[in-house]
């Protein structure tokens, strides 16, 4: 298979970024774009970041800029004033004001998209004050305005794994074969974690079911689990995420966001890949197995997918998948430990 496949390189092999200094400015940019939701453009500019990121030397003119694929005359043209003067005049111009910082504010807050947080802007409101008093407010987005500085700080790994324990001390003392499994960023060995996704399974493919009630039940009785953000997920054959906020014990310990995802044995490894990710590597595994003729989800491997233009008109045949080394053989990649999939 041809192209510039993200899954089937280890993201060790990734090189340095040679032009951090303009990528970091189209960042700011594409941030705003997306606060604004100005999709064609933060796509365009996440293309363009990505290329750029990807490109094996250090960009030093304009011509050099427009001849990577993705970077037209208008970004070639920001890019050289970068490579120029250090600076890029529109960020001032479109980030800085009060109007923006307000919104990027709000986007922040845990629940508020960035539909809503237009609505704040233009209602006149430019601080957390202003919401806490005037906005009016959904019990998630209250949730997220009373954690917002613990919930914008990433925790160190040990903490990660101190609430793993804690989730899976509890999946055990309900059942002994219960898994709990930490994915997320800290499978792939990251030294701070935005939030702790455990995935829960049982071996004997159905004690799984009203799992999640009872962890959900001891943990909350425990004081460690401490508000509810969203259950999703009602039919017992299927997978169930639950997302939240916790706490581990002691005076100086931060709110953590806690996912916990209860997913049937027989779509345990699908699943595993899934929250392991990262994003972008899904992204590209599952464009891979598109391409081959085959889906991947978080639920299953399917070959034999028939579509027409992006309406599946077969869904295919689920593979069988008892590892994750499975779903790379099925794919023709080589296998990637959860380090290597970190892009
Ligand atoms: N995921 C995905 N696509 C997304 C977001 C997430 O496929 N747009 C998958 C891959 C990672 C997993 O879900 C957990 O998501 P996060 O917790 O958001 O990501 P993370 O890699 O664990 O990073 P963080 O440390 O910020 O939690
Ligand atoms: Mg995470």
């Amino acid at each position: 298979m041809k192209g510039n496949w993200v899954c089937s390189k280890p993201s060790s092999s990734q090189q340095r970024n040679h032009n951090q200094i303009i990528t970091d400015k189209l960042e700011v940019l594409m941030k705003t774009y997306q606060n604004t939701k100005d999709h064609w453009r933060s796509l365009g500019y996440r293309k363009a970041i990505t290329a750029l990121k990807q490109h094996p030397k250090q960009v030093t003119s304009w011509e050099e800029a427009n001849r990577i694929p993705g970077i037209g005359t208008k970004l070639a043209d920001k890019i050289q004033e970068i490579i120029e003067s250090g600076h890029l005049r529109k960020i001032d111009h479109v980030c800085s004001g009060d109007d923006m910082k307000a919104l990027d504010m709000f986007n922040n807050i845990w629940g508020a998209g960035p539909t809503v947080a237009q609505e704040w802007v233009q209602l006149g409101y430019r601080t957390l004050d202003d919401i806490r008093e005037k906005a009016k407010l959904s019990r998630q987005q209250k949730i997220g305005l009373k954690h917002y500085d613990d919930f914008l700080e990433r925790m160190p790994r040990e903490e990660a794994g101190a609430i793993e324990a804690t989730v899976r001390e509890m999946a055990v003392s309900i059942d002994p074969a219960m898994m709990a499994v930490v994915c997320g960023s800290y499978r792939r060995g990251k030294t701070t974690c935005g939030d702790v996704d455990v995935l829960v399974t049982h071996p004997d493919g159905k004690s799984h079911r009203g799992a999640l009630g009872k962890i959900l039940d001891g943990l909350r009785d425990k004081g460690f689990i401490t508000d509810d953000l969203v259950r999703q997920g009602d039919d017992e054959e299927d997978q169930k995420k639950y997302m939240g906020v916790c706490k581990l014990p002691g005076e100086k310990q931060k709110y953590r966001r806690l996912d916990i995802i209860v997913a049937p044995y027989n779509q345990y490894y699908c699943a595993l890949m899934h929250f392991t990710g990262s994003g972008h590597f899904n992204r590209s595994i599952r464009l891979l197995a598109k391409k081959k003729g085959m889906s991947l989800s978080e639920h299953a491997l399917r070959t034999g997918v028939i579509r027409n233009g992006q309406v599946k008109v077969h869904e295919g045949t689920p593979l069988p998948v008892t590892s994750e080394e499975d779903v790379f053989n099925h794919l023709g990649l080589e296998y990637r430990e959860p380090e290597e999939r970190d892009y």
